[in-house]
């Protein structure tokens, strides 16, 4: 069996009781290490005045963690800078937000080839290996670079944009060129696969082979949607048992007869909070005789507080919320509540299940792992209602859900309404035929699919045929 070798920006090491770490990456991984023994390289997370070139080596049983420090200019540049400045917002079609500097970009590529040559000093000839996210596009090419031939993969998570957006990015074709040295690269959705895809095959000359392989200069490379899925298991259990718990025993207390709605996303523009708030402020000011009788519950914890556009979006969720809790509240009643921060895996679960109506409405997310959460959560006999951004990846999948455009408040006004008046028999029935597809894909499928097709002769023939 090869070992596994997973390269993310930050590394999830589990805390020194020995307990797993609970992040996206490190629960949908879990699996694929125990399958192969692996190593996970990354950032520590830590910035040093002078860090080492070479990794400082945790091991962790079956994982061995492989930990990089940067400078306080490489996170600027390469992680507030190129990758959340520049890349998060053009991948998720915000061109205007999206704030290039040359200095920034060289930063990014020079912590790529900083990663890739400690990297390739511990990969051995069978490893896989898997690189994880928009912070490190050009690390198989810098890989490559220091002699590595090894199988080399690479998941997007976030949306892969049309090639009209990204060819707003100045250097977005030496990053499609980049693309080209993996073996395989997943997105989440057939609509971004074909994104990038066409960005090869405009901005590069690339030429189509079979639907998803693509080749420039005589390199190939197979891109594809593998829509990444939740622990089914883990939110129903941590769901069913926590009425137990102290926070969702007071929240049930609190709301009474009251119905929730709830929000949960990192404070982030593209998962539109502010928009959503609004949302409601028009379902509450066209459906008068509600008002009293629903709660909105955002959850939103702080992220990238150091990048300017975070802080600006932070103010505007403040005076929206204010606005609206202020003129629609009465004693007695607040319309949204609003917390930052960050709750436990298991108090989350009981609040999605305590919710009604999960109102889950970005402006554009690769696939949004809470719309998952919130239906693996539901109780079976009586559950709630997703209202689901037509923009989130999860729209491809869950098309029981009420499907609304995030920017039409008036629509996302009524799916509230609509979600509120649905029949016992109607919430059971788009439940159903929810959770059928969340089991039929779940997280180990996700891992286990994209490391079969990466390893797959398929892959290894049609990739890099001029090497
Ligand atoms: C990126 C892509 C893609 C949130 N608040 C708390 C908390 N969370 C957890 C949720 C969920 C995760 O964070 C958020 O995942 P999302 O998928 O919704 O969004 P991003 O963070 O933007 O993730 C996205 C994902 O990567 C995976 O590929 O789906 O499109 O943007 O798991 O539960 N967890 C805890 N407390 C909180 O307060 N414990």
């Amino acid at each position: 069996m090869p070992r596994l070798v997973v390269v993310s920006n930050r590394v999830a090491v589990p805390d020194p009781t020995g307990n797993r770490a609970a992040g996206g990456l490190a629960v949908a991984l879990r699996e694929a290490f125990e399958a192969y023994r692996g190593l996970w390289f990354g950032w520590s997370g830590k910035v040093a005045a002078h860090p080492s070139t070479e990794p400082r080596i945790v091991d962790k049983g079956q994982v061995q963690y492989a930990l990089m420090d940067l400078t306080s200019l490489d996170r600027q540049e390469y992680y507030n800078g190129f990758a959340n400045r520049a890349l998060w917002p053009i991948m998720h079609y915000r061109i205007g937000l999206s704030e290039f500097s040359r200095a920034d970009y060289q930063g990014y590529l020079r912590v790529n080839r900083t990663f890739a040559n400690a990297l390739a000093q511990l990969i051995r000839p069978d490893d896989l290996v898997w690189v994880h996210d928009y912070h490190l596009i050009p690390l198989a090419a810098e890989l490559r670079a220091a002699g590595i031939t090894n199988l080399i993969g690479y998941f997007h998570h976030i949306p892969w944009p049309a090639p009209e957006v990204l060819g707003a990015l100045p250097g977005s074709r030496e990053l499609l060129r980049a693309i080209m040295d993996y073996n395989l690269v997943g997105v989440h959705t057939e609509r971004d696969a074909d994104n990038l895809r066409r960005g090869l095959i405009h901005d590069l000359g690339a030429i189509q082979h079979k639907p998803d392989v693509v080749e420039v200069d005589r390199q190939r490379t197979r891109i594809k949607g593998f829509p990444i899925g939740i622990d089914v298991g883990e939110f129903q259990r941590l769901a069913g048992r926590s009425q137990s718990n102290r926070i969702i025993r007071q929240t049930t207390d609190g709301l009474g007869s009251r119905k929730l709605i709830i929000g949960v996303d990192r404070l982030d523009y593209s998962k539109g909070i502010p928009e959503r708030m609004e949302a409601f402020e028009r379902f509450l000011g066209t459906n008068p005789d509600q008002r009293g009788r629903v709660t909105y519950l955002q959850i939103a914890p702080t992220s990238r507080s150091e990048v300017p556009e975070y802080a600006t979006l932070g103010r505007v969720v403040n005076e929206t919320l204010g606005r609206i809790n202020g003129t629609l509240g009465e004693p007695g009643w607040v319309p949204i509540h609003y917390v930052t921060s960050t709750y436990q895996r298991s108090v989350l679960a009981g609040l999605y299940r305590l919710a009604a109506v999960g109102l889950i409405t970005p402006m554009r997310d690769g696939m949004n792992l809470v719309a998952k959460e919130y239906v693996a959560a539901q109780d079976p006999a009586d559950p709630g209602v997703l209202i689901l951004s037509k923009f989130a990846g999860a729209a491809q999948q869950l098309k029981a859900a009420l499907i609304v455009n995030p920017n039409d408040k008036i629509e996302v006004a009524e799916a509230i309404r609509e979600a509120l008046q649905m029949s016992q028999e109607e919430r059971v029935s788009r439940w159903e035929s929810m959770m059928s597809v969340l089991q039929a894909q779940d997280v180990s499928w996700w891992a286990a699919t994209f490391l079969k097709e990466l390893t797959s002769n398929k892959t290894r023939t049609a990739s890099r045929a001029s090497v």
